[in-house]
């Protein structure tokens, strides 16, 4: 006789730009997985509770300095230290929800201006994504999309590190770069428009976890890795 097992819960990533309603889409789908009975939870990056997050605090707070490859590789290390929680999580059935992952991680290193003193690009999107190999892959990647029009008409940026026009622009560059033409996982995206109000970018977001949700039951049981 064979024991009957748990299947195992997605990871869903909600990737965007900043003001794209990541948390708030985050906050509202958390309550529509429990309240449907499906076991979630929520794990935001950078996870700003650890000793790793707290040092990612004081630089993004800019009360600290760090070169970018060092800050860059304390992000990775960030998710790398909550990686046996994650799987753990997963294994025992519950979905969870990753509000930014390795795609912010990539995008917002490679964004940053080259410095005349480092070696050639040395922050490409092949080094940035490096450290991340190995971590658990998401089983879908819900990406927020909007407009700079839209992003400009929402609430003002804070006054964090990246926070800043110039920046959000080359972000946005270089996610289309990443879920694009010869990405390895190109498959794993799902990108959708942010423009509307929040209970018509939710009704999308559900769409979203519901392919998530398919693709796992329609896998192996086996959590992917980045490669
Ligand atoms: N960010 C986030 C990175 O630069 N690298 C990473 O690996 C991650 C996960 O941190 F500007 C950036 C993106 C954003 C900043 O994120 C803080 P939140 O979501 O505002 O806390
Ligand atoms: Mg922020």
């Amino acid at each position: 006789m064979t024991t009957p097992h748990t299947p195992r819960g997605a990871l869903i990533a909600i990737e965007g730009l900043d003001r794209a309603g990541k948390s708030t889409q985050c906050d509202l789908l958390l309550k529509r997985l429990n309240s449907s009975g499906i076991p979630a939870t929520l794990q935001k990056f950078p996870d700003r509770t650890t000793a790793i997050g707290t040092t990612i605090n004081s630089y993004l707070t800019s009360t600290s300095h760090l070169d970018d490859q060092s800050i860059h590789l304390l992000f990775s290390a960030n998710r790398w230290e909550r990686r046996d929680s994650l799987l753990s999580t997963l294994t025992s059935g519950t979905t969870i929800l990753l509000d930014r992952y390795i795609y912010s991680g990539i995008v917002f290193t490679a964004a940053k201006p080259k410095s005349p003193v480092q070696p050639p690009n040395p922050l490409s999107i092949q080094w940035c994504k490096a450290p991340d190999i190995g971590l658990p892959r998401p089983d879908i990647i819900i990406f927020l999309n909007i407009t700079q029009e839209d992003a400009e008409k929402r609430a003002g940026f804070g006054d964090e590190r990246y926070e800043k026009k110039e920046m959000q622009e080359k972000v946005r560059r270089l996610f289309e770069e990443l879920r694009g033409e010869g990405s390895n996982d190109k498959g794993d995206w799902w990108v959708i428009d942010a423009g509307g109000t929040v209970e018509e970018v939710a009704e999308e977001v559900w769409k979203g976890v519901l392919e998530g949700l398919r693709r796992v039951k329609e896998g192996n049981g086996e959590v992917r890795s980045i490669e």
